[in-house]
């Protein structure tokens, strides 16, 4: 009782020393407390997945030339091929990234604070296509006896390079804006380098595996559009509706 009565001059003292030459502006200005979006009632989610299919003329597979730069020749006894196309052997599409492209309310989604790691291995990236939200860590390793030079080009965040040494200690980055259709990742030293960072600002998103399905859980009963995209094959959307506590099914086919 007793601090509320000494609070409630002090306020309007200020009030008034602020309002001698400020008009308007200054009585009009008030502090508006960001709140959190309330989590979105468990009733409420379904699930998306589905599969992406191809069903195109199985391109030949690309081998990478590693001849000039013996470093990372030697570290292989067989071929390397290029991942921009891995067909599975059921006949799906590895590394096509899936996220829902429209119809999210505005909504602040946390963002997780363990890194989704990338390595530098056998002088290529590994995994070939990753997703982050924004500001989450991606956790950048070289595993190589070699020197690596990391280049993301961007066209929303800002582009940077950075070499690695053999070995080098762990590259923690963060892309502050959302970025898709992905990043693409180069390596300045070596030009058959490849990977792709989606930076999605909510956490409906997923990579296809060796079996070519995705499921993206936990997404609030709606209506979407669900975009694909594929290194070499470009984008596919589709609208989808998600049902409170269902699996809507969303299939995607390339045909090459
Ligand atoms: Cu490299």
């Amino acid at each position: 009782m007793t601090g509320k009565m000494f609070f409630v001059p002090l306020a309007a003292a200020v009030l008034i020393s602020c309002g001698g030459g400020g008009g308007t502006e200054k009585t009009e200005k008030k502090v508006v407390e960001a709140t959190p979006a309330p989590a979105a009632d468990p009733a409420t989610l379904g699930t998306i997945q589905g599969k992406v299919a191809f069903t195109g003329e199985k391109p030949a597979p690309k081998v990478l030339s590693m001849d000039a730069t013996p470093a990372c020749a030697r570290m292989h006894s067989g071929p390397v091929y290029a991942e921009d196309v891995v067909i599975n052997a059921n006949g799906t599409l590895k590394n096509a990234f899936v996220y829902i492209k429209s119809g999210l309310a505005a909504r602040e989604y946390p963002t997780p604070t363990t890194g989704v790691k990338l390595d530098q291995k056998g002088c290529v990236y590994a995994p070939h296509v990753i997703g982050v939200m924004v500001n989450q860590p991606v956790e950048i390793s070289n595993s190589d006896d070699t020197n690596h030079n990391i280049h993301p080009m961007p066209k929303v965040n800002r582009e940077w390079n950075e070499s690695q040494p053999p070995k080098g200690d762990l590259k923690v980055k963060t892309f502050p804006k959302e970025e898709l259709p992905p990043i693409l990742f180069k390596c300045n030293i070596h030009p058959w380098m490849r990977a792709w960072v989606g930076v999605s600002s909510h956490p409906f998103f997923a990579v296809t595996g060796e079996d070519g399905t995705f499921t993206i859980k936990d997404v609030p009963a709606g209506e979407y559009t669900l975009e694909v995209w594929q290194e070499r094959y470009g984008v596919q959307e589709i609208k989808i509706k998600v049902e409170p506590k269902q699996a809507v099914t969303a299939d995607f086919t390339y045909k090459g």
